[in-house]
């Protein structure tokens, strides 16, 4: 029986490669090289199934152009990077990777947190530029965390999951505003309280967003919402790029508008802003959030999983589009 190709278009952990080289013909970008949309069409001709991380994108023009692609198989839980409809109306199956990363993920939630309120990361510039020569009452003094109220913009699982650390480990007020309001149960196990967006940016102490990208979400937090925030606030981004709008958050780090902000994700990266790159309150780190190795290997082990159960079973683990696509299936026969 000849096996279907596939194609895995970032370099992934060796022994998961080959669990698909035991079902599939596959080709790999090991070297991780940057492919541009016209490299990676050209690598997907023939191919059944690829697998994607969050930085390659999936429209309507690579799958009209890729008529033997099946199943899009994405190693991360966000998947803004497809056009779903698109794919749905090709019959081509998106998978994501929830789950696998939620409790990592809401961990570097808190570390992001922590470091950007406490001063962790702009402490330890100044005391490596050799910059300390003597200690002082209020160097490098921050917010607690302890005992503040914290707001959780996208109360998915991630968010109930920094929810639980804030309420149970640090005694946090827990504050969120979600699409739609958590059933009392999930609520009262968060310890979270459902507010409007605009109480929550005006009560909360650290604001916390875990909202998924769509137009909906762009720009969500921009100049008009950071000026409704408390001055000594932080603002902490784990979500998507492109939530933010960073050029507005740079402005108002820079006048002092809000205390600092953590950014994990955004606008165009790999690129950062310029303007936050000069400014000393803000934490970056470079779409981590998800990065403890047992998680990478979960995330990847999943992908893998589903571009095997669906190819060789029609039985995907974490499919998106399933239901379209049976319907497409069923109107077609
Ligand atoms: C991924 C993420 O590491 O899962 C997500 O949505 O943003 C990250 O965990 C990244 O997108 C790589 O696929």
């Amino acid at each position: 029986m000849t096996k279907d190709k596939i194609l895995v278009a970032r370099a992934i952990f060796p022994d998961i490669l080959e669990r698909l080289v035991e079902h599939f013909d596959v080709e790999s970008n090991q070297d991780d090289a940057v492919w541009n949309k016209a490299h990676l069409i050209e690598k997907l001709q023939g191919k059944a199934g690829v697998f994607t991380t969050g930085g390659d994108q999936i429209d309507a023009e690579v799958l009209d152009a890729c008529p033997d692609l099946r199943i899009c198989a994405n190693m991360a839980v966000g998947y803004n990077n497809f056009d779903i409809d698109a794919m749905s109306a090709r019959g081509v199956l998106a998978t994501n990777a929830p789950d696998v990363l939620t409790e990592t993920t809401a961990d570097f939630g808190f570390a992001l947190l922590m470091a950007t309120a406490r001063r962790v990361a702009e402490s330890e510039h100044y005391l490596r530029a050799g910059r300390w020569s003597r200690w002082a009452v209020d160097m490098f003094a921050g917010a607690d965390i302890h005992g503040s109220t914290l707001g959780i913009i996208g109360m998915g699982r991630i968010g109930q999951g920094i929810a639980k650390r804030g309420a149970l480990g640090f005694g946090m007020r827990v504050v969120y505003h979600n699409r739609s309001r958590l059933a009392a149960a999930l609520e009262a196990e968060c310890r979270a309280t459902f507010v409007g967006k605009d109480e929550l940016l005006a009560t909360a102490d650290h604001v916390m967003l875990v909202v998924p990208y769509s137009p909906a979400t762009h720009h969500l937090i921009g100049a008009s919402e950071i000026a409704s925030m408390k001055p000594t606030a932080t603002l902490v981004n784990i979500a998507r790029g492109g939530i933010v709008d960073d050029a507005a958050l740079a402005e108002a780090l820079k006048a002092g508008r809000i205390a600092a902000a953590g950014l994990d994700v955004f606008e165009g990266e790999p690129k950062v802003h310029p303007a936050l790159l000069d400014v000393p309150n803000v934490v970056l780190t470079p779409h981590i959030a998800s990065a403890s190795v047992p998680t990478r290997r979960a995330m990847v082990g999943l992908a893998a999983d589903n571009l095997i159960g669906f190819l060789t079973r029609d039985a995907p683990l974490t499919p998106i589009n399933l239901d379209a696509i049976g319907a497409r299936r069923r109107a077609a026969r």
